[in-house]
Parts: C-alpha cells; sequence; structure tokens
C-alpha cells in the first residue's frame, strides 16, 4: 500500500446531553478524523482525544502539529506500507498516542477494505455481539442521577459506571445502589483523588461495586497499589495505563487487578491487542474504554472488544447515548449489546455530506517530498 493523500478533519456535534466528569464539562463533542488516501482505497481513523488537555496529555490542536509535521510525512516516504508498521516508524515521536492510533486505524481500515475483511477478524475477535455498559456523568443532583440510570436501564443497559469526584462519590453511588440493588455498577474518578484522602474511598466498599477505576493521578502506581492492600474493591486502570510496559508494571506491583483498554490512549488497536494478550495470559479482565467516540472510532472500539479477553462489558454505549445524528450509521443496543460490524475494515462509512453540513473544516496534508 502507498500513502496518496491525507485530510484532516475537525468537527464539532451536538451532544444530546451535556457530559461532565472529572475532568470538566463536554457540552458538545470537538472531532478529529484522519482521512488517508491509498493506492488500494480510502479510511478513516478517529483521534480519540480530547480539545483539552484534561484527560490526558494530547489535545487536538497538538495531535493536528504532530500528525501534520511528524506522524504524516514519513509514510508519505514509503512505497510499501502496512498498517501494522505504523507504530515502529511512529515511535520516533514521543506521546500523541491518539493521534498515532488514527493514523493506524485508518490505514488498517484502508489495507483491509482492500482484503474484504474486518477488523474484528484481523484483531482475531470470537464475537458477533459485544456486552455494553453505559457511563452517567456528574449531574446536579442525586435525584437527576438516579432518574439518569433508571432511564438508562429501561433502554436495556445492563451495566452502568458512574463518574465520581471528591464530593460526589459515596453519597450519589449508595443512592444508585440502594435504587438498584443487583444492578452492575462501578464507578469512574479520573485521577480527581489525592492519595491523602484515600480513606474517603473506603466507604465505597460497602457498595458492591465491579471495580473502582483510576482513583489517583496517572503517574502514582503506588498509591494504587497501597489503596489496593486496603479495599475490597477492584483497582481498574486507566490513564496509568499508557502502553505495554505500564501495564506489565501495573499488574506486577498489584496496583489494578481489572485493566481498561482504550485504542487512543495506547496508540492504536494493535498495541492495544497486545496488552490484551498479556491480561488475558495472566487472567487479568479486561473491558474497552470509551471516549465518546462518533462512529468512527466506536468501530474500533467494538472490534477491539470482540477478543475474548473482554470478559466485562464496555463503555461503548449505542451512538444516541451521546448523539442524535452521528457521522456513521448508528450502534444502537439490542438487549445490552451491539453488533460487531462485519463489513470490511471499520465497516461503517463516513457521511461526508454530513460532516459538511456541521461546519467540518478539512486540512490536506501532503507528504514533504
Ligand atoms: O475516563 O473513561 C473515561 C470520556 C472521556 C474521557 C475519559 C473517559 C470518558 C468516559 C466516557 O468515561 C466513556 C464513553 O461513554 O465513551
Ligand atoms: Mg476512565
Amino acid at each position: 500500500m502507498r500513502l496518496e493523500a491525507a485530510e484532516l478533519v475537525r468537527v464539532t456535534i451536538p451532544l444530546v446531553g451535556a457530559f461532565t466528569a472529572a475532568f470538566g464539562t463536554l457540552a458538545a463533542r470537538d472531532v478529529l478524523l484522519v482521512r488517508l488516501v491509498t493506492d488500494v482505497g480510502e479510511g478513516w481513523g478517529e483521534c480519540t482525544t480530547l480539545a483539552e488537555p484534561f484527560y490526558n496529555e494530547e489535545f487536538f490542536d497538538a495531535s493536528a502539529i504532530v500528525l501534520r509535521r511528524w506522524l504524516l510525512p514519513p509514510l508519505f516516504q514509503r512505497s510499501e506500507l502496512r498498517a501494522d508498521e505504523v507504530r515502529s516508524v511512529a515511535s520516533r515521536v514521543k506521546g500523541f498516542a491518539a493521534a498515532k492510533a488514527a493514523v493506524e486505524m485508518a490505514l488498517l481500515d484502508a489495507e483491509l477494505r482492500h482484503e474484504g475483511r474486518s477488523l474484528s477478524s484481523y484483531l482475531g475477535g470470537t464475537r458477533s455481539r459485544v456486552d455494553v455498559g453505559v457511563v452517567v456523568g456528574i449531574l446536579g443532583s442525586v435525584h437527576e442521577l438516579c432518574e439518569t440510570v433508571a432511564r438508562f436501564v429501561a433502554e436495556g443497559y445492563a451495566r452502568v459506571k458512574l463518574k465520581i469526584e471528591p464530593g460526589w462519590d459515596h453519597q450519589p453511588a449508595s443512592a444508585v445502589r440502594e435504587a438498584f440493588d443487583t444492578l452492575p455498577l462501578q464507578v469512574d474518578a479520573n485521577a480527581a483523588y489525592d492519595p491523602s484522602s484515600a480513606d474517603r474511598l473506603l466507604a465505597l466498599d460497602g457498595l458492591n461495586l465491579l471495580m473502582i477505576e483510576q482513583p489517583f493521578a496517572a503517574d502514582d502506581i503506588d498509591a494504587h497499589r497501597r489503596l489496593a492492600t486496603r479495599m475490597a474493591t477492584p483497582i481498574c486502570l486507566d490513564e496509568s495505563i499508557p502502553s505495554l510496559n505500564a501495564a506489565v508494571t501495573a499488574l506486577d506491583t498489584g496496583a489494578c487487578s481489572i485493566v481498561n483498554l482504550k485504542v487512543g490512549r495506547v496508540g492504536g488497536v494493535i498495541e492495544a491487542r497486545r496488552i490484551h494478550d498479556l491480561c488475558r495470559a495472566r487472567g487479568v479482565p479486561v473491558w474497552c474504554g470509551g471516549m465518546a467516540e462518533t462512529g468512527v472510532g466506536r468501530a474500533a472500539n467494538v472490534a477491539l472488544a470482540s477478543l475474548p479477553g473482554f470478559t466485562l462489558p464496555g463503555d461503548i454505549s449505542a451512538s444516541s447515548r451521546y448523539f442524535a445524528r452521528d457521522v456513521t450509521a448508528p450502534f444502537e443496543l439490542v438487549g445490552s449489546s451491539l453488533a460487531v460490524p462485519g463489513g470490511a475494515g471499520l465497516g461503517v462509512s463516513v457521511d461526508d455530506d454530513f460532516l459538511t453540513e456541521l461546519g467540518a473544516t478539512r486540512e490536506v496534508v501532503r507528504g514533504a517530498r
């Protein structure tokens, strides 16, 4: 395959409701998509970070600079390019995992479309449907929270994750637990707690939670290890695991017993599969995290979650959880699961007219020849 043209597409898509977590409030979803044209056809990828560096270090303006200046140019130089080479070519650039993941995703989409093969099949997926859960953000009141959870449960979601932060943790979580006594429930703090106030998290142990996700700073592996020795609720890491090496360290030290896998956080679906393989070999459950993606990133998530080690429901809700209209055909909930696309590549097509209608800006990137 040869890369012939690249386009960075920026667009803002309205959300059906604001989404608040410890990292702030998303009132609309800013999106950065990558469209790559190759000699065997085109492919799309999504850069699944946020507009601001509030979840991790990466943010769209920076991702776009890195794509334009350092990630795409060397790929234009190669006469024989395979998607599984992106990671090593891009390794000279440190960080910017979501930008790298977007390029790999788009090249895989192009390559697999050409081969007539789905991403799920390429990765070694073993399911045609994946169980999913839904994430409920920080809301204005416990009453509103319980109503929101009730609505999602009525839609079919069989697992709910609550966003927490200091001041919005035990009280809302216990209200949800009281109202839904058998609901599989978990919480995610997005690194909002200081290890010196770890005591307040111990009260969550009484709520029969599936796990607590990322209470402390991404680089504070030892604080997570210490909490794990004091808490019965399993610790899951998200932001602390940007790579396979980080996953090995977290598991070896006992900082977590469950791993959240996100394509954009680890630099692509291939690295995500390697972390999955490691966890599976060690009997550690993994699940697919989400970043309120469009149908492009969501398709990659669903394909990834079809691998056998994904034994817990992912944060891969139906498109309607975030968007009245998505840039692809919507992913729809049937029961508590989504269908894994069987079509070639990502198995979705991007509605270019809708992108235009939304006022998307498109920047053509050419190789520095
Ligand atoms: O930590 O899981 C997270 C959204 C943006 C950034 C970080 C996270 C999230 C979510 C939403 O929790 C998951 C989703 O429904 O896509
Ligand atoms: Mg998280």
